[in-house]
């Protein structure tokens, strides 16, 4: 089993690399992202809870995630491995995964990282308002807090995973096919 980190900004293109990259190279896609967001639509007291916090683009706690990431883990069976779309956002997220993983015999083998820059993730994430109607989608300053959020809380798993040698960082700008051919690129070398 091999256990990789998409990792990037919010409309760095993680959700939607990491679609295609798992049909590929059949590794099974969990993204906290999605996760929270099934919570909302099936309106359980969990997705009420979280609602308002995602909406103005802050972090929802840790354990919350936590929980759902290991139920995932548990249940999943039959793939090449893990490839992980939002999680972990923050370092103690992160030293919970690697718990996680290495109680059942695993590890973190990998983090690619997408390297996009600033207006352009605010040009991807305006345009996706229109078609998806995500309320953190639709405000230029939710935008900009979950990007400082981002910059503060989760790019400092980064330093974190690049002590350990696991780090990639991946061009990010181009056309869909371009950083998908890409990123393909490194997961032969890495699978
Ligand atoms: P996520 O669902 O992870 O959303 P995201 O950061 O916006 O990235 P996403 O993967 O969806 O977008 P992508 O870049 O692919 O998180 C949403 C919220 O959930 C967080 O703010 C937080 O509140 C909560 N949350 C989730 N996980 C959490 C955790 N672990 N801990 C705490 N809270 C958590 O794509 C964006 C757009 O760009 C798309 O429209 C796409 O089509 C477009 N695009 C992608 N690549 C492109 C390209 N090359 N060119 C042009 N457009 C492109």
């Amino acid at each position: 089993m091999i256990n990789l980190l998409i990792f990037g900004p919010p409309g760095s293109g993680k959700g939607t690399q990491s679609v295609r990259l798992a049909e590929k190279f059949n590794l099974s896609h969990l993204s906290t992202g999605d996760m929270l967001r099934s919570e909302i639509v099936a309106k359980t007291s969990l997705g009420k809870r979280m609602s308002s916090i995602m909406s103005k683009g802050e972090l929802v706690p840790d354990e919350v995630v936590i929980e759902l990431i290991a139920e995932k883990i548990d249940s999943t069976k039959d793939c090449a491995g893990f490839l992980f779309d939002g999680f972990p956002r923050t370092v103690a997220q992160t030293i919970a995964l690697e718990k996680m993983l290495n109680e059942r015999g695993m590890k973190i083998d990998s983090m690619l990282v997408l390297d996009v820059e600033h207006d352009e993730l605010v040009k991807r994430l305006i345009l996706r308002a229109e078609l998806s109607g995500r309320p953190d989608d639709k405000d230029s300053e939710v935008i900009e807090n979950r990007i400082d959020v981002y910059k503060a809380k989760t790019e400092p798993i980064i330093d974190y995973c690049r002590k350990r040698g696991i780090y990639q960082s991946v061009n990010g700008m181009g056309t869909i096919e371009d950083i998908f051919e890409r990123l393909s690129g490194y997961m032969k070398k890495i699978l």
